[in-house]
């Protein structure tokens, strides 16, 4: 019944057959061939083995929910990728999937972490994530460091700092970052990371994310404004109990609560994701198994740190919908909610719980196929995945009414660091920073045009003088993987000067942005402004604009410096060179 899968590396397969022979007893070893499953599968003791499980009806993969969480789901192919003892493998072939055992991810699973030669700092054999401590550390010293940018919050304790003298446990922390010299109130982009301990690429994103907008303020123009008047919260890593079992190479994933029933200390915790209020343990899409993978814990919210997220999101944000699961928030709703896993490339929007089209769908699919323009992912629905209840996303959508999202970055749990700087960075930053920027209105912002490609001619300029304004105005930035979304043409566009719209008690003016080819009669325009400095104080002022298409949506703001060189600054100059 059950095929192995060839693989080309005669070292990774030997590897593999080796520790299985030593690690899981049943699996027979001999003969130089690939690992397969035992026959006899009635014992607890086993495993663990990495399937590959094959399905012709999408519907199977929804019933594997209440078990188990697939690593991989590919319905284009017919196949996911599962982990597990001999209980998962057992209702894997209950359910009638196929299955093939993966040698090389399954030795790479039994695989001991260790340190790279040399290395200081960062999870054994992956430098460039840090560690829970280390997280911590660099936090707190962003913080410190500016502390009219980032504030570090306390905001409770883990599942094992409130056990009586058990582990010491760790505080949740939550990393605020905006110009506290503004006054509030600010639109909110949350960030929650590695909620799944051993997912390793998630919290040192989010963490990367954050040093990247302090350390670009006052340099990068929207960046700025964003400090400025937005506000990012992070939790950088959701689940450090959890995360310091991972760090030492376990695959670990849920927190580490021991008291719920499960005896193998394999296996125990809650699973965070399974944990949330909203919809919690309604509909199949997790356990009540202790041991389980997926186990939704003894309640709602019953874990730290699942209740730490919630009260702290219940605190920041408005609620923003209806408790009736058919009411929409308002167009208008503020507030984006980012919770970053690892892997599979996706975006994903609620409902999870359930197929049916969350009220809010279309917005959430328009901003989700914006951020995944970026990050290059498969943006679609959290159920088109798998049927999951009690999920972060559900509960800030659901209970609040927030644009909320589950990125899947990267290709693997642990995934190597050279994928993690070339790939996952560079894609994930300009999508959670057009989060960042959309989170006044999620729901209207990301249908409108992006304005690109900025330039000033001349780009530094003396008062009394006229300079021009150039940018590209652009309705077609959406990810069209497995669907598309409208676009229009161009049919307008606006410059501020400093005085964004949304500032109280200002009348701040906008400026035309008229088309460079005389008329607008396309989705991808490109538009100029003449500005006149006259009446521009001296120094450094932001440009702010942006599009509007013919069904008038206006889109995001994009900004640009523009410096105004005064007398006093330009005559010492040229009396030095001319003495
Ligand atoms: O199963 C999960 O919790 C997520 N996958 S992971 O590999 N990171 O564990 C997927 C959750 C999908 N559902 C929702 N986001 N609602
Ligand atoms: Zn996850």
């Amino acid at each position: 019944m059950m095929a192995t899968t060839v693989r080309p590396s005669l070292i990774l397969l030997l590897a593999a057959v080796l520790l299985l022979a030593t690690l899981a007893p049943g699996a027979p070893a001999a003969g130089g061939q690939p690992p397969d499953l035992p026959g006899d599968l009635s014992t607890e003791e086993g495993g663990p083995w990495v399937v590959r499980a094959y399905y012709d009806d999408r519907r199977m993969v929804a019933s594997l929910a209440a078990v188990l969480e697939p690593w991989e789901v590919h319905h284009d192919e017919g196949w996911l990728l599962a982990a597990g003892g001999p209980r998962e493998i057992r209702a894997l072939l209950d359910l009638g999937f196929r299955l093939e055992v993966d040698a090389a991810r399954t030795a790479e699973l039994l695989a001991p972490r260790v340190a790279l030669e040399g290395q200081v700092a960062g999870i054994p054999g992956f430098p460039c994530y840090r560690t829970v401590e280390e997280t911590y550390a660099s936090a707190a010293a962003l913080a410190a460091a500016h502390p009219d940018l980032a504030t570090w919050i306390d905001v409770g304790d883990s599942w094992e700092k409130q056990q009586p003298g058990g582990a010491p446990g760790y505080d949740l922390w939550v990393l605020r970052l905006t110009n506290s010299q503004l006054p509030g109130p600010k639109p909110k982009l949350f960030v929650l990371a590695s909620i799944h301990a051993r997912e390793y690429a998630p919290a040192e994103l989010a963490t990367r994310f954050a040093e990247y907008l302090v350390g670009s303020y006052g340099l990068d123009a929207d960046v700025t404004w964003l400090l400025d008047h937005h506000e990012i919260h992070l939790m950088l890593q959701g689940n450090p109990d959890g995360r310091k079992m991972a760090e030492a190479g376990d695959l670990w994933r849920k927190n580490t609560d021991s008291d719920d029933g499960c005896t193998n200390p394999a296996v125990w915790g809650v699973d965070l994701n399974r944990n949330f209020a909203f919809r919690w343990d309604c509909c199949g899409g997790s356990s009540a198994y202790p041991c389980s993978e997926v186990y939704h814990g003894p309640g709602p919210a019953s874990e730290p740190e699942t209740a730490a997220v919630q009260d702290y999101l219940r605190a920041e944000f408005p609620d923003q919908r209806p408790p009736d699961l058919d009411a929409p928030a308002p167009a208008d709703a503020t507030g984006v909610f980012v919770d970053l896993h690892s892997h599979g490339d996706l975006v994903l929007w609620p409902w999870g719980f359930d197929y049916t089209v969350a009220p809010n769908g279309t917005a959430l699919e328009t901003l989700g196929r914006k951020m995944a323009y970026w990050n290059g992912a498969v943006p679609q629905q959290a159920s088109d995945l798998y049927p999951t209840d009690g999920t972060t996303d559900d509960f800030a959508y659901g209970d609040l009414g927030l644009a909320a999202f589950t990125f899947e970055v990267g290709t693997k749990f642990f995934e190597e660091c050279g994928y993690f700087e070339d790939t996952i960075l560079p894609g994930n930053l300009p999508a959670l920073l057009y989060a960042a920027k959309v989170a006044r209105t999620p729901y209207q912002a990301p249908a409108g045009p992006d304005v690109r490609d900025l330039a000033l001619l001349p780009a530094v300029v003396g008062v009394d003088a006229t300079i021009q304004v150039r940018a590209t105005l652009d309705d077609t930035r959406y990810s069209t993987l497995g669907g598309s979304e409208p676009t229009q043409n161009i049919a307008g566009g606006e410059l501020y000067v400093d005085l964004p719209p949304w500032v109280q008690g200002a009348t701040p003016a906008a400026q035309p942005l008229l088309p460079l080819d005389g008329a607008f009669d396309a989705s991808v325009e490109e538009v100029w402004a003449s500005l006149s400095t006259a009446g521009l104080e001296p120094g450094r002022h932001v440009l702010y604009l942006r599009g509007r298409d013919a069904e008038g949506h206006l889109g995001a703001f994009s900004a640009h410096f523009l410096y105004v060189i005064g007398h006093q600054a330009y005559l010492p100059v040229v009396q030095q060179q001319a003495p």
